[in-house]
C-alpha cells in the first residue's frame, strides 16, 4: 500500500499545495491525512466535482501553480463541463492534477451503480482526451510516478488524471476526528420519520447510507420496498426524483435527503419552491459531513438549509436538533402544506453491520412503479 504521507511530500516537493474535490471512500485515507497537513486554505472540499475544477482554475490564476482535485469516478461527470471548456488546453489550458477514486474497477466486487461507471471510465478519459496514470499497488516509485504526471500537466499545459485503485492508500485515521453533540443518529431519525408515514405514501431517498438505512428499515419490519426510491447513485438528484413523482401523483412524496447531496445541486430547491406541489415533502438528514464516504465535513452546520430553502418558496420549514424537537414539531411538518422541509440534525456515524439492498435497481423500480401507475 502507498504510505499518505509519502505521496503527499512528492506532491509538495512538486509544488502542489492546493487541494480541493468531493469525497470519495477510496481515497478517504488521502482526504483525512491531507486534513490534518494542510491549512483550512490549502484543502477545500467543494459543493460538487465541476465547482472543484472551477475553484482550482482560479488557484491556478491567481497563483501560476498547479492544483490538485479529486473525486469519486461518480463525480466525473460533474467534471467533464469545466474541463473541457474551461481548463482544456484548447480552452483556458490550467494545468491540473485530477485524482480519481476508481470505483467499480473491472474485477473487483462493486455495487450496481458503479459498475458501468468503472468499466467505461478509462474510455470517457480517452475520449476527452485526459492523459491518466493508473496508481496502485504495483506503482514502486511513488516520488517518479507524481513527478511524471505534473511534468505531463505542464508539458501539455492541462489536466491530467490519476486512476486510484480500490486498497491503493494504507488506512489513515483523522487525528481530531469532531462528532457533533447531536443525539440522534440517521439510522433512528430513518426510523423516526418511517414509523410516522403511511402504507400510501411514497419515499425517495439519497445516495450512499441513507439508503441502505430505508432498506433495512423495510426488511427489518417485513414490509416490502414499493412505497421507496433508492437513490443509489446520483448524488444530490433525489430532490428532483421525487419533484418529478410528486408533480405527477397524488401520493405524499417524501424525499430524504443528505446535506452533502443537498449542497451538491442546491438549485434545485429553487425549482421546487417555483413548481410547489404541495404533495412535495423534504427531510434533511444532517450531520455536517459526507459520511457515507469516511465523515468529511461539509459546511451545512454553517449555514441554514431551512432559511435557504424558505427564501427559494418553500411554504414552511422546520428544524430540529434533539428526539424531543424533532417529536413536537414532526406532526406540524406533516400537516403542513407543501413544499415544507424539516431538517433533523444528526451525528455522523452509522452500524458497521449496514446492509446493502439484495434486490436490484431494476427490481426496486418495477415495484415502485407498479404501484404509482396503478393509482
Ligand atoms: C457525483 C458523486 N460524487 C460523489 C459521490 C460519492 N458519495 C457517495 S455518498 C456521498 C456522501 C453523501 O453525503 P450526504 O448527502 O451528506 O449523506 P451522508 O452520507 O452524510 O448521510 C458521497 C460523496 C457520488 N456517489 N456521486
Amino acid at each position: 500500500m502507498i504510505k499518505n504521507d509519502i505521496f503527499f511530500d512528492s506532491l509538495k516537493n512538486n509544488s502542489i499545495d492546493f487541494f480541493s474535490g468531493v469525497p470519495d471512500s477510496l481515497l478517504k485515507d488521502f482526504c483525512a491525512y491531507l486534513t490534518d497537513n494542510t491549512t483550512s486554505k490549502e484543502h477545500i472540499i467543494t459543493a460538487n466535482e465541476g465547482a472543484a475544477v472551477a475553484f482550482a482554475s482560479g488557484y491556478h490564476l491567481a497563483t501560476n501553480k498547479v492544483p490538485l482535485i479529486y473525486l469519486q469516478n461518480s463525480g466525473l461527470g460533474n467534471t467533464i463541463n469545466p474541463l473541457l471548456s474551461l481548463a482544456d488546453p484548447e480552452v483556458y489550458s490550467i494545468p491540473m492534477i485530477v485524482m480519481v477514486g476508481w470505483r467499480g474497477e473491472p474485477g473487483i466486487q462493486d455495487e450496481p451503480q458503479h459498475r458501468k461507471q468503472g468499466r467505461v471510465q478509462n474510455s470517457i478519459l480517452d475520449a476527452i482526451e485526459m492523459p491518466y496514470f493508473k496508481l496502485n499497488n504495483g506503482v514502486n516509485d511513488v516520488s517518479e510516478f507524481v513527478s511524471k504526471t505534473v511534468a505531463k500537466a505542464k508539458e501539455i499545459n492541462g489536466p491530467v488524471a490519476i486512476v486510484v485503485s480500490k486498497n491503493t492508500f494504507a488506512p489513515y485515521k483523522l487525528l481530531d476526528d469532531k462528532v457533533s453533540e447531536y443525539a440522534l443518529t440517521r439510522e433512528e431519525a430513518i426510523s423516526f420519520v418511517l414509523d410516522k408515514l403511511s402504507s400510501d405514501d411514497i419515499v425517495v431517498s439519497t445516495t450512499g447510507k441513507p439508503s441502505r438505512e430505508v432498506y433495512e428499515y423495510r426488511v427489518h419490519n417485513k414490509e416490502g420496498h414499493q412505497n421507496d426510491f433508492l437513490t443509489v447513485g446520483s448524488m444530490g438528484h433525489s430532490s428532483q426524483i421525487a419533484l418529478g413523482v410528486a408533480m405527477n401523483s397524488n401520493r405524499n412524496v417524501f424525499c430524504l435527503d443528505g446535506d452533502g447531496s443537498v449542497i451538491m445541486h442546491m438549485g434545485s430547491l429553487g425549482v421546487i419552491g417555483a413548481n410547489a406541489p404541495d404533495n412535495f415533502k423534504h427531510i434533511i438528514l444532517n450531520n455536517g459531513a459526507h459520511d457515507s464516504v469516511g465523515g468529511q465535513p461539509t459546511i451545512a452546520f454553517d449555514i441554514s438549509i431551512p432559511s435557504i430553502a424558505k427564501a427559494c418558496g418553500y411554504n414552511q420549514v422546520f428544524t430540529s436538533s434533539s428526539k424531543d424537537e424533532l417529536s413536537n414539531r414532526f406532526q406540524e411538518f406533516l400537516n403542513a402544506k407543501g413544499p415544507s422541509l424539516l431538517e433533523i440534525k444528526v451525528k455522523k456515524g452509522a452500524r458497521k453491520d449496514l446492509g446493502r439492498p439484495k434486490s436490484t435497481p431494476a427490481e426496486n423500480k418495477k415495484e415502485l412503479m407498479k404501484l404509482l401507475t396503478t393509482d
